[in-house]
């Protein structure tokens, strides 16, 4: 299909088919065949480790149906002010001693405005860059320009999710479209930063949704280079706090599509992992996981303990890429 964007390229119909063929699977075959693709193009003894800051939490104008920081609903949480530059510098340079590869900023924020916040988080990403960090933002929509501004100072991945399919996002979000998330995408990539971007499961999505999401993922050219598969972290007050928590072996299945889909791209098992068993977490990372996000908070909600990521880790052979 002929294409001047090289990001909002649409999945073909066949695409979405061989997505959910996979998903229909035999799950071991599934992980079988995923774990041969991810030995083909990675080191599987090994796992990126991004480590989340919230520097601007909540107040946001957007209403996703998931989120602790829409102010659309009351989930009890406090809106902050943009975080001090010295205070962001601590904590990446916290998040490194404790075996963080990269560090994550995140904003509640529906876009970027220039202005002295903007300035303000251009030096967050510089300075944290000098630590010897690679920098990860996730800010919202960004222009043309901002994306080049974010480029210049210094950000190797900028953070934006696709979250579900093109079908459902209506029943999810309503402030902002799908067009929306690619153009800023289709911005990210042509300042030449890295591209982040994934889903959520657990939204009240379909079987078929997902393999639409995967495919829309894996349809972008040039694919993400890291794709994380978040687990819906239910938060009381929103609009999907009563969703079922998604089956350990849906959220493998998925990780394991999205491995043979997408061979190249870190998969990030990311959010929803507090939930999760050891046990279910060795089949992700089987299934070809090979990136997580450590340290205690990520965003606005609980992260397991570094000390048992670290023993489970050892348990399974596994080493931080900074190791
Ligand atoms: N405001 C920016 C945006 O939406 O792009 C950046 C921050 S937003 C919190 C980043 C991503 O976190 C969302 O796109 C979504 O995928 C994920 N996320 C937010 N709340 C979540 C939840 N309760 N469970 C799982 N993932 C969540
Ligand atoms: C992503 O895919 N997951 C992260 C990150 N990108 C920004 C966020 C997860 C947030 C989970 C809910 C919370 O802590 O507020
Ligand atoms: Fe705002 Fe991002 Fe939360 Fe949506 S996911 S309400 S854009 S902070």
């Amino acid at each position: 299909m002929p294409s001047t964007s090289t990001q909002t390229a649409r999945p073909e119909a066949a695409g979405i088919q061989a997505a959910a063929e996979l998903l229909a699977k035999p799950l071991l075959e599934l992980v079988f065949e995923a774990a041969t693709v991810h030995r083909q193009h990675h080191d599987p003894r090994r796992v990126q480790c991004s480590q989340l800051l919230s520097i601007k939490t909540g107040g946001c104008s957007e209403d996703c149906g998931y989120c602790s920081q829409s102010a659309h609903f009351d989930t009890g949480l406090e809106k902050e002010k943009l975080l001090e530059e010295k205070v962001v510098l601590e904590a990446a340079r916290n998040a490194k001693a404790g075996g963080a590869d990269r560090f994550c900023m995140g904003a509640a924020w529906r876009e970027v405005r220039e202005g002295k916040q903007f300035d303000s988080v251009l030096r967050m990403i510089g300075s944290v860059k000098e630590l010897g960090l690679e920098t990860c933002a996730t800010l919202g929509m960004v222009d043309e320009t901002q994306a080049q501004r974010l480029a210049e100072a210094g950000l190797d991945y900028y953070n934006h999710n696709l979250d579900t399919s093109r079908s459902h996002y209506d029943k999810v979000v309503t402030t902002r479209t799908y067009d929306d998330r690619l153009k800023t995408l289709n911005n990210v990539r042509s300042a030449g930063m890295s591209i982040c971007c994934g889903g959520i499961l657990g939204l009240g999505e379909t079987e078929m949704g997902r393999a639409e999401l995967l495919a829309e993922l894996a349809a972008m050219d040039p694919q993400p280079e890291s794709v994380p598969i978040n687990r819906l972290v239910a938060i009381p007050g929103t609009p999907l706090e009563d969703e079922g928590q998604v089956d350990w072996a849906d959220l493998v299945r998925v990780l394991a599509a999205a491995r043979i889909l997408m061979p190249k791209s870190m998969l990030r098992l990311s959010a929803g992992r507090e939930q999760l068993s050891e046990e279910a977490q060795a089949m992700c990372f089987m299934a070809g996981a090979n990136s997580i996000f450590v340290g205690e908070q990520l965003l606005t909600t609980p992260n397991p303990e570094p000390s048992g990521d670290a023993a489970l880790l050892a348990k399974l052979g596994l080493a931080p890429l900074s190791d």
